[in-house]
């Protein structure tokens, strides 16, 4: 594929301030370049705003009183994106062969604009040529007869509406399957395996007010400035108020050190910056469990300490602030003032409402400090030090993101989270709560109305009673198993929801390899991406409206909805005119394909479809409790809660109880080849001008990038060890024992402030390298933060010296 080369690289000094100018000028040269200025900031004055359009960005919360522009520069250049007034149209494909356009970028096939009208790939031409939907609904109707329900996958990108999301699970269903892998698959599953038994919940417990009503932030492995960027204004909100926040992360990312709001006319221009941490600790990655085991083991260590000598535990002179003028220093000072003579762990609680208590403790004073420092990367200080304001604190909010889930020990990492809200009752609580922050614009209420391979999660004898058939019971493929099958020859169709499932996925080069051997491929997409170029023997490329777009049915202009980090639902309705008059909504799509391929059930799909308050209305009698007067409240401001009962302190697991539950090692045994020297502990990236695989440049403003993304970020020493300089070309190898041979070559080496050991790369041009097999055991959930490589001189390099 190609790399851009038309700017000098450069991988130097940079920008530290999440915001400000970058920020605002970021967004104007997006609107520029996809020629929407004027269209593209109407459009943007009605972005997550009640009876707007939500945004098709991020899932951060949508307050209810918004602000002026509740937007941020991701969500500006998703909206930009989308709204482009290029296209990739019939004249487009028909100049391109698909093997030509296998050599393209992924920036420059979506940046061709957005799809028109539905294509079918012509094998004597190799190219994909227009085709009516009826006969694509159809012949697709006909292959999907024709292949048994355990070879097709039907595969859900989180952004699709509830409303698209439930009639797609039906479809499935219906069809005979449970093979509904998606992209929560790679994201969050370790929350929803991790958090159930721990607390009862599938997804965190917090809300907006939470941020108002804390004193302590632990903010643990996400970026906020580029994957949440609107949580900003929350987090500096709390910074103002004296809250501190505790960060955990290898990288210093910038939007956690200092932000200058660019909506602050003041803060722009005096660039007055706030800074966000109050203490920022730079672990290894894959060392958390070492450092909140560190940070757990210091408060029971206090603890039986405080039991012991019976004393009050706060010295004097921590009870005056350091500094009067600083809000952080002051509140600091009267907590302590406050938590005097109070125990350190929250006894009451545990004992009412928590199991596992002593094997924890007991775990924590068996870990020595020096394992926990190797475990972890800090040291013994840092840890105890990160405790000490822990226990201060009377109300923390832990928040965290992929930088946990997305590990071999991914289900461990979530759940040594909750360890540590429960020590000191830190749930279900105002401002103390878990905040597992969301990925994809809807991912969240895509489980929430049935997208899941495990058939447990879904009520079935509803759906069974609903639409009169017998719903399949086994469980379906998760999106590493349909890697597998697809690998193996085993799944014979891929019907894609969105999504770009092949740069997505660990081990690219296998699962291209695979894919090549479909029968069939069916993508529902805005714009072309390399999940479409490789293709099956039977392809076909099906283009729908986006969410800003209008969507007119039968009954008028139609409204969907979502579900957001925080658990609220809310409406949303597109305001652009669609790209082309040949599209179709996602909804209109599913019910084409259903009517076409399904022989059984009692779906009005026509009905839904020329009316989605009908499909609302149907997802209500699936699941009345928590979608209860859902027509009634979509719009409402700030949106519909739904009932998380751990945030009520209800418990909802086997046992009635929050659970302490004690994970049986520190750091994984990953296996790694012999020789140890030039091993590094890999973890992916995004750069804030990309959305996952889409990438709108070549720009890490926050990382000091310009003009490729083909680097690797590595510690200063390190490179000097190894005898590299800044900038020379180095190959990455997979450095697992038993495994193929994994390389990817030509990554310029960029010095950077992380962990020596560790070392960093974009995604998703690191993908190959990761084995398919190699992601949390229960969860599935690739392990994208930590692989170990070897980084060698490039065979470029070689050959230039
Ligand atoms: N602009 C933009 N917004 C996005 C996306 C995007 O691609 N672009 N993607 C969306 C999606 S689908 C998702 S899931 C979210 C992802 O949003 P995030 O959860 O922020 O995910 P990442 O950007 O992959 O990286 C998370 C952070 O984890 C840190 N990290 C890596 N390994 C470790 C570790 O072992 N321990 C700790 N403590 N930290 C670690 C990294 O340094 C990084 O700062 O963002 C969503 N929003
Ligand atoms: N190495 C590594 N790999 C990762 C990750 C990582 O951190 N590191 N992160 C993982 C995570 S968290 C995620 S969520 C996955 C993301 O995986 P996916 O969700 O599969 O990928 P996206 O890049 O979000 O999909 C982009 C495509 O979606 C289509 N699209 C955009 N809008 C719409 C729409 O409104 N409707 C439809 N039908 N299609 C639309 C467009 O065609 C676009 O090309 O990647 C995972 N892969
Ligand atoms: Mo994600």
């Amino acid at each position: 594929m190609s790399v851009r080369q038309d700017d000098e690289p450069l991988l130097g000094p940079h920008d530290r301030t999440a915001g400000g100018w970058g920020s605002a000028r970021a967004l104007t040269e997006i609107l520029v370049r996809e020629h929407v200025v004027a269209s593209g900031m109407s459009l943007l004055s009605h972005h997550n705003k009640p009876d707007g359009y939500m945004c098709a960005s991020c899932a951060w919360a949508k307050p209810a009183r918004p602000r002026a522009l509740e937007f941020c520069e991701s969500g500006a250049k998703a909206t930009a994106w989308e709204a482009t007034s290029r296209r990739a149209d019939q004249t487009f494909f028909a100049s391109m062969t698909l093997r030509e356009l296998e050599r393209w970028s992924d920036h420059d096939l979506e940046e061709r604009g957005r799809l028109t009208q539905p294509m079918r790939w012509n094998r004597e031409t190799d190219r994909y040529e227009p085709v009516g939907w009826e006969a694509a609904f159809a012949e697709i109707g006909a292959e999907l007869r024709a292949l048994s329900p355990d070879e097709v996958d039907f595969y859900t990108s989180g952004r699709a509406s509830l409303e698209t999301a439930y009639m797609y699970q039906l479809l499935a269903r219906l069809y005979g399957t449970n093979n509904l892998p998606d992209s929560s698959n790679m994201c969050h599953e370790s929350t929803s395996v991790g958090l159930p038994s721990s607390i009862g919940a599938t997804v965190g417990t917090a809300d907006l007010t939470d941020f108002q009503n804390c004193d302590c932030i632990f903010y643990i492995a996400q970026n906020v400035a580029t994957s949440s960027p609107r949580m900003l204004h929350d987090l500096q909100e709390a910074v103002e108020r004296g809250v501190k926040i505790v960060t955990f992360n290898p990288l210093p990312e910038p939007g956690l050190e200092n932000f200058i709001n660019p909506q602050d006319p003041a803060q722009m221009l005096t660039g007055r910056k706030t800074p966000i941490s109050y203490r920022y600790y730079q672990l290894r990655n894959g060392g958390d469990v070492g450092a909140l085991f560190g940070v757990c083991k210091a408060l029971v260590e206090a603890d039986d300490a405080l039991k012991q000598s019976g004393t009050s535990r706060v010295s004097g002179s921590d009870a005056i602030p350091k500094d009067p003028g600083n809000a952080a220093d002051v509140a600091f000072a009267a907590s302590m003032a406050a938590a005097d003579s109070k125990q350190v762990l929250d006894h009451d609680f545990i004992k009412d409402h928590t199991a596992g208590f002593e094997e924890f403790a007991q775990a924590c004073r068996q870990h020595d400090w020096t394992a926990l420092e190797h475990a972890s990367g800090l040291s013994e200080a840092q840890m105890r030090e990160a405790a000490e304001i822990y226990r201060n604190a009377k109300a923390v909010l832990i928040i965290y993101g992929m930088g946990l889930t997305q590990h071999v020990m991914g289900v461990e990492n979530v759940q040594m989270v909750a360890n540590l809200a429960l020590l000191r009752g830190n749930i279900g609580k105002p401002g103390a709560n878990i905040c597992a922050v969301r990925g994809h614009s809807n991912v969240q209420g895509q489980r929430t109305v049935g997208i899941t391979e495990k058939p447990g999660l879904v009520p079935l004898d509803k759906l069974s009673q609903l639409y009169q058939f017998e719903p399949p019971r086994s469980e379906g493929r998760s999106t590493i198993d349909t890697c597998k099958a697809i690998i193996e020859g085993k799944a014979r169709a891929f019907i894609g929801l969105g999504g770009n499932f092949l740069r997505a996925v660990p081990d690219t080069e296998a699962v291209e390899a695979g894919w090549r051997k479909l029968r069939l491929t069916v993508q529902i997409a805005t714009k072309l991406n390399r999940s479409h170029v490789i293709h099956g023997e039977v392809a076909y490329l099906l283009p729908c409206l986006g969410r800003t777009e209008v969507d007119h049915q039968k009954t008028g202009p139609q409204a969907v909805s979502m579900e957001s980090s925080t658990a609220h639902f809310h409406g949303s309705r597109g305001r652009a005119k669609p790209a082309s008059p040949h599209l179709l909504s996602e909804p209109a799509i599913i019910a084409g394909i259903a009517k076409a391929s399904l022989r059984r059930g009692s779906v009005d799909w026509d009905g839904w479809v020329s009316d989605y308050a009908r499909i609302r209305d149907a997802i209500e009698q699936t699941y009345p409790e928590t979608f209860k007067d859902f027509n009634q409240k979509i719009f409402q401001p700030g949106g519909i809660p739904r009932s998380v009962p751990a945030r009520e302190r209800k418990w909802t697991t086997p046992n009635g109880k929050a659970n302490f539950i004690t994970p049986p090692r520190l750091f994984p045994e990953l296996g790694v080849t012999a020789g140890t020297e030039d091993i590094f502990n890999l973890l992916t990236l995004r750069s804030n001008d990309q959305f996952n695989t889409t990438i709108y440049g070549f720009t890490d403003r926050y990382r000091g990038i310009k003009g490729t993304r083909r680097v690797v970020f590595v510690n200063e020493a390190d490179i000097q060890r190894l005898g590299f300089a800044a900038g020379d070309l180095v190959d990455l190898t997979t450095a697992l024992d038993g495994q193929q041979l994994r390389r990817s070559e030509g990554f310029a080496l960029v010095p950077y402030q992380i962990p020596s050991g560790s070392c960093a790369a974009y995604y998703p041009e690191a993908n190959p390298l990761f084995p398919v097999d190699h992601h949390d055991p229960k969860a599935k959930t690739p392990s994208y933060k930590l692989l170990p490589v070897r980084l060698t001189a490039s065979t470029e390099q070689r050959q230039a010296k």
